[in-house]
């Protein structure tokens, strides 16, 4: 009768986007088979569960089959959070440093993927019922530096285009992809000497300062909007802990060879918001000043989402802080930031309550994983932010239109609305 059983386990090292090794989980029940691996964050939330452990991958694999496989046989893949709550246990540490967050996700997400193939259902009915319906609207990085780019490129991390006018996914991700196609001509005309570099997530990289990177993403989406016949709005991911320079107290702008202390930095970004018109706006301070978040959501939170990353790391203590301080009105939602499938559900659903919208997110390093676009769709994330090319990015966009296809008639955009 039953056939969701998890009858064998196996892990295995394979590659991510940057080529750095990560695990692989696969998980088969007597009427399924679930796989899983794990991306992996080059610009990291300091409050971020520790992927490895100290012996490494090797480590890590050696434990998935010592500790992990001989708890996990036997048990019912549909028992998810009993699984989940074992896995914490086995590891035992807050933040995973035993067993690692990355062998731990990778199991968490296997055994739901086993558990929806031997219903013979798709990951995100699964999780989320046979009516959810709402697609969420795709956040695509299109010009990058910080952390992701090295060296001559913008401070600001990423920026990201969001195409709010668009009436179905496909047009959704048809206008980020226009805007990324569009880009290189507007560069050209800053930086005559860009040869078409892109950067981890795929984003262009150019020499270009913040302003004029703005300026040409503003340029490209003007474009698009009028080729496509619909608004398409931009957001930045200042990705601020990876300025900020603890010692001196200031944010440290390598490229515009400046520093920011945090009233300048507050100004700084709220002249962007003002100037380019941002719906969007994460990490635009480091991830300990709560305040400086509150003060921004306060003047600018009706008009704009300001989101923490490495504020939150997807941790629903630290989005209760949030909360209570008023820091947000957007979580980035990373799975592999806290561990579980039944964290990551926790973190969705207090910020749901507590009207912070949550964005489903990738990592800089991926893989050809696409859980991440069906949780988006389970559990009702009205964004989510995967990039806009290149096979990893574009492997979650497809898999959107399938899920589209799948819910048939019935399938709209979700609603973005800034609270
Ligand atoms: C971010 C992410 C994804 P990383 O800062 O939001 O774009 O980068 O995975 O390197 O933390
Ligand atoms: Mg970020």
């Amino acid at each position: 009768m039953y056939n969701t059983y998890i009858l064998d386990v196996n892990a295995r090292k394979v590659f991510n986007s940057r080529g750095e090794e990560t695990i692989e989980v696969e998980v088969v029940t007597e009427g399924g088979f679930g796989r899983a691996a794990v991306p992996s964050g080059a610009s990291r939330g300091k409050n971020e569960v520790v992927p490895f452990p100290k012996g490494g991958i090797d480590s890590a694999i050696k434990m998935f089959f010592d500790k992990i496989a001989p708890e996990i046989i036997g048990m019912d893949a549909t028992a998810q959070r009993e699984i989940d709550y074992k896995l914490r246990e086995l590891d035992g540490t807050e933040h995973l440093e035993e067993i690692g967050g990355a062998t731990i996700l990778a199991t968490s997400l296997a055994v739901a993927k086993a558990a929806a193939a031997s219903l013979t259902l798709e990951l995100y009915e699964y999780l989320g019922g046979s009516t959810v319906n709402e697609l969420p609207y795709p956040l695509g990085n299109v010009l990058g530096g910080g952390k992701h780019s090295k060296g001559v490129s913008q401070d600001i991390q990423e920026i990201l285009v969001l195409p709010v006018g668009a009436e179905n996914i496909y047009d959704a991700i048809r206008a980020n992809i226009l805007v990324h196609k569009l880009l290189p001509k507007y560069i050209k005309e800053v930086d005559p000497n860009f040869a078409g570099g892109k950067n981890d997530e795929g984003a262009w990289t150019a020499n270009l300062s913040s302003d004029e990177a703005l300026k040409v993403v503003e340029k490209a989406c003007k474009e698009a909007e009028k080729t496509l016949g619909f608004e398409i709005r931009i957001g930045i991911d200042v990705a601020a802990s990876s300025l900020w320079d603890e010692n001196k107290q200031k944010y440290v702008y390598f490229r515009e060879k400046t520093t920011r202390d945090s009233g300048e930095q507050y100004e700084y970004v709220s002249r962007l918001i003002d100037e380019y018109d941002l719906i969007y706006v994460e990490d635009p301070f480091h991830e300990e000043d709560f305040e400086l978040f509150a003060k921004l959501k306060k003047e600018h939170g009706n008009h704009a989402f300001i989101v923490g990353d490495d504020l939150f790391t997807t941790n629903v203590e630290r989005l209760k802080k949030g909360v209570k301080l008023g820091a947000a009105n957007g979580i980035i939602i990373k799975p592999n930031q806290i561990g579980t499938l039944t964290d990551t559900i926790e973190t969705v659903r207090y910020a749901k309550r507590n009207d912070v919208t949550p964005i489903m997110s990738h990592r800089s390093g991926e893989t050809e994983d696409v859980a991440i676009a069906h949780l988006a769709v389970a559990l009702n994330c009205p964004v989510i932010k995967t990039g806009t090319v290149n096979g990893e990015r574009i492997a979650k966009l497809n898999e959107l239109l399938r899920i589209s296809e799948y819910i048939g008639e019935y399938s709209k955009m979700a609603e973005i609305k800034i609270r």
